[in-house]
């Protein structure tokens, strides 16, 4: 069979699908960032946006469709306690960012269909005949005709006629999961959306200072404890992995993008449920220097996901936090791959 498409070009590519292969042991969370005013001049900024763009004043805005404001303001980019170094979360950066709007919901297969019905859209692992499914919800019967596995993470089956219709290959279909992220589309596939819904996709830093929701320096969208009060707010994995998937969050693979609790700006699933395509280039080292709306480098081989997905576990994939970050070439495609899109104002069809 044809070489993955991840795989192409490099082995590293391969490896690095999904931020699976690469993962370190995590260490407990938690600390300052050691930059007193920066913090407080983030905390007061941050306080009141969230004053301002609570998710319930989001819901009663009328006519505003699926999109939220997410207000103009600074906040501190990745962190000076990394949990994975190597994927260049650090240091700690101020990054103002201007007013934008931002998808309140990763885009479902609904949306995604409303899309190729209109425009004959066909994605690129259509295109290509074969997209990564996860080993584990795979039939019998699809297994049995795959020979090849990415070598250092054999839970990644390239599966041909495995594609946003058919999620875990040609026998399955998505009729039970309209309201599910879509997956299995590539970088340039998530373009085409964006742009097609008259938005963009969300910068690296316009993904991250919204996935924060106005909070400072804490690890998830909601605070730094993965469950409060033993709830779960987010769909990722629970149980040993890549063997044993509980499902004690409610879901073993995706969940309705409408799933677990939105953050203070009013958006869902941005950690986990379905990792997430951002505009930027990957690279893993940063200036410690404040910026302005920046948009990653100039050029690269892959481009920057977030947010992790229904795979993830502290013990291998500690990836649903908002300062974490994995990549992926544009034209890969995998069965935990999303999106959501991001507009500097609102589309036409949303005011
Ligand atoms: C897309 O087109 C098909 C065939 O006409 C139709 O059954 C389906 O409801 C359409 N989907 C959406 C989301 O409009
Ligand atoms: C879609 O998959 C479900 C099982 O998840 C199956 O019951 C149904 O028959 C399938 N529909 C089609 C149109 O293949
Ligand atoms: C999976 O993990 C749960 C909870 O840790 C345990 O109760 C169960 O026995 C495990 N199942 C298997 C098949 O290992
Ligand atoms: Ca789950
Ligand atoms: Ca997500």
């Amino acid at each position: 069979m044809a070489a993955p498409r991840a795989a192409r070009g490099s082995v590293a590519a391969a490896l690095l699908l999904l931020g699976l292969a690469l993962c370190v042991a995590a260490s407990e969370a938690g600390g300052a960032c050691g930059c007193s005013a920066d913090r407080a001049a983030t905390a007061t900024a941050a306080a009141a946006a969230v004053r301002r763009y609570s998710p319930e004043a989001n819901a009663q805005r009328p006519g505003r469709g699926q999109m939220v404001p997410i207000p103009a303001g600074v906040f501190m980019m990745g962190t000076d306690e990394p949990e994975i170094r190597q994927d260049g979360e650090w240091p700690a950066r101020r990054v103002r960012v201007n007013l934008f709007y931002m998808d309140q919901y990763e885009v479902s297969n609904a949306e995604f269909e409303k899309f190729v019905n209109s425009t004959g859209y066909v994605t690129e692992a259509e295109k290509f005949g074969d997209s990564f499914v996860f080993e584990g919800m795979l039939s019998e019967q699809v297994k049995a005709e795959i020979q090849q596995a990415v070598a250092a993470a054999p839970w990644w089956m390239p599966v041909k006629g495995a594609n946003w219709r058919h999620p875990e290959g040609p026998d399955s279909n998505i009729s039970n999961r309209m309201d599910h992220p879509v997956l299995h589309v590539s970088w340039n596939d998530a373009v085409a959306y964006c742009t097609w819904a008259g938005k963009r996709l969300p910068t690296e830093a316009e993904w991250e200072y919204s996935c924060r929701g106005g909070l400072e320096n804490r690890l998830f969208p909601w605070g730094n404890k993965l469950q409060p009060k033993g709830q779960h707010y987010a769909n990722i994995w629970q149980g040993e992995f890549p063997t044993n998937n509980t499902g004690e969050d409610g879901y073993k693979g995706s969940a309705p993008v409408t799933a677990f609790p939105p953050n203070h700006y009013g958006l869902y699933n941005i950690v986990g449920n379905a990792w997430e395509w951002t505009s930027d280039w990957w690279a893993v080292h940063h200036s410690p220097q404040e910026t302005h709306n920046p948009k990653g480098p100039s050029s690269g081989t892959d481009r920057v996901k977030k947010g992790g997905s229904y795979m993830c576990h502290k013990s291998y994939c500690y990836r649903y936090r908002c300062a974490a970050r994995s990549q992926n070439t544009p034209d890969s495609s995998a069965s935990n791959l999303g999106f959501r899109c991001a507009a500097d104002n609102l589309p036409d069809n949303l005011q």
